[in-house]
């Protein structure tokens, strides 16, 4: 389980820049990181994305998933595969035939740790919804075991699921479905505390999915992947409350300059040096839903925009 990064590097190329040596998970293909600092090291919640197995009925050329691994490092170089948290096969709600465990998100609470997921549901709910859901496993410790619950999160149906806890406790949950949704979360982190709200001032076309919010010196940024020409670009909006609204600020990362549809960004700081986690498809250069993960620094300028990120692709 354990690894190391073959040729990750990571040299100081002046002050709070360093630039490392892609992709960080070598020997699967992974997606759609959520990183996160828990107890003193990195942890990374990505996708994990393989080939569609034959027989399934299932289409060859689009995302297949079907379980969830967690990933911790202490120094960005040396990571550790925790193994599976969470797989289709065993969540009660989930469609195990649909292999569609996308972009996934964990936040600590009170000592408990949860995993919030989406996947295509078994049966539709009281709506008539049947589409994606957003599911919670919980745990005692980052690396699991984590016990799903038996129910998606009541009222939210989409996508990429990204959770943010505010300095006053209050916790929030965003997703995407067409549009960026937020609704604010209960104390139990469960269930919904508001009804969810389309986040106003955003593009009306090309926001399709990856909200990841987080907070620096009282500014919200509300960051996301942005598709114009068929190549999703990195873009950010700020505010002053966590719902809004937003202001579009500027790109973080352009698109891809070898074909790479998808993006997926976090960001964290750790040890005092801000980074980015995003994906490409490094090990797949002619199909792009087999992609690996990545990490590299990142800065603001003095009145908190953030400085482009050019990828250390190689
Ligand atoms: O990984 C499947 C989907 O592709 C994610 O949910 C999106 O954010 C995009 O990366």
């Amino acid at each position: 389980k354990y690894f190391k990064s073959l040729i990750f590097s990571l040299a100081v190329m002046g002050t709070n820049s360093l630039s490392a040596q892609n992709p960080i998970v070598r020997d699967q293909f992974s997606a759609d990181p959520t990183a996160r600092v828990f107890n003193g090291k990195v942890y990374v919640f990505p996708s994990h994305d393989i080939l569609a197995p034959e027989g399934k009925g299932l289409r060859k050329d689009w995302f297949c998933m079907a379980d969830y691994h967690v990933f911790s490092s202490e120094n960005l170089t040396d990571w550790i595969d925790h193994g599976m948290i969470v797989s289709q096969n065993k969540v009660a709600w989930v469609d195990s035939t649909s292999y569609s465990m996308w972009a996934p998100d964990c936040v600590e609470r009170n000592g408990k740790y949860y995993f919030y997921f989406p996947a295509n549901k078994k049966v539709a709910d009281a709506n008539g919804r049947k589409g994606f859901g957003v599911g919670v496993a919980v745990a005692d410790q980052p690396e699991g075991p984590y016990i799903p619950l038996p129910e998606p999160i009541k009222g939210v149906n989409g996508i990429d699921p990204n959770v943010f806890i505010d300095k006053d406790g209050q916790a929030y949950i965003y997703w995407a479905m067409g549009n960026i949704v937020v609704a604010k979360l209960k104390d139990n982190m469960t269930e919904l505390a508001s009804e969810p709200q389309i986040i106003a001032n955003l593009p009306q076309k090309g926001l399709k999915e990856g909200p990841f919010l987080f907070e620096r010196n009282n500014i919200y940024y509300l960051t996301i992947p942005h598709v114009e020409n068929k190549i999703e670009r990195l873009e950010y909006a700020i505010g002053d409350n966590p719902m809004g609204p937003f202001k579009m600020a500027g790109v973080v990362m352009d698109e891809s300059p070898v074909n790479c549809w998808t993006n997926h960004q976090s960001f964290v700081e750790y040890k005092g040096q801000w980074y980015l986690f995003y994906h490409h498809n490094d090990y797949s250069p002619k199909f792009d839903k087999n992609r690996s993960i990545r990490v590299d620094s990142l800065s603001f300028n003095a009145d908190g925009t953030i400085r482009k990120v050019t990828p250390t692709l190689r």
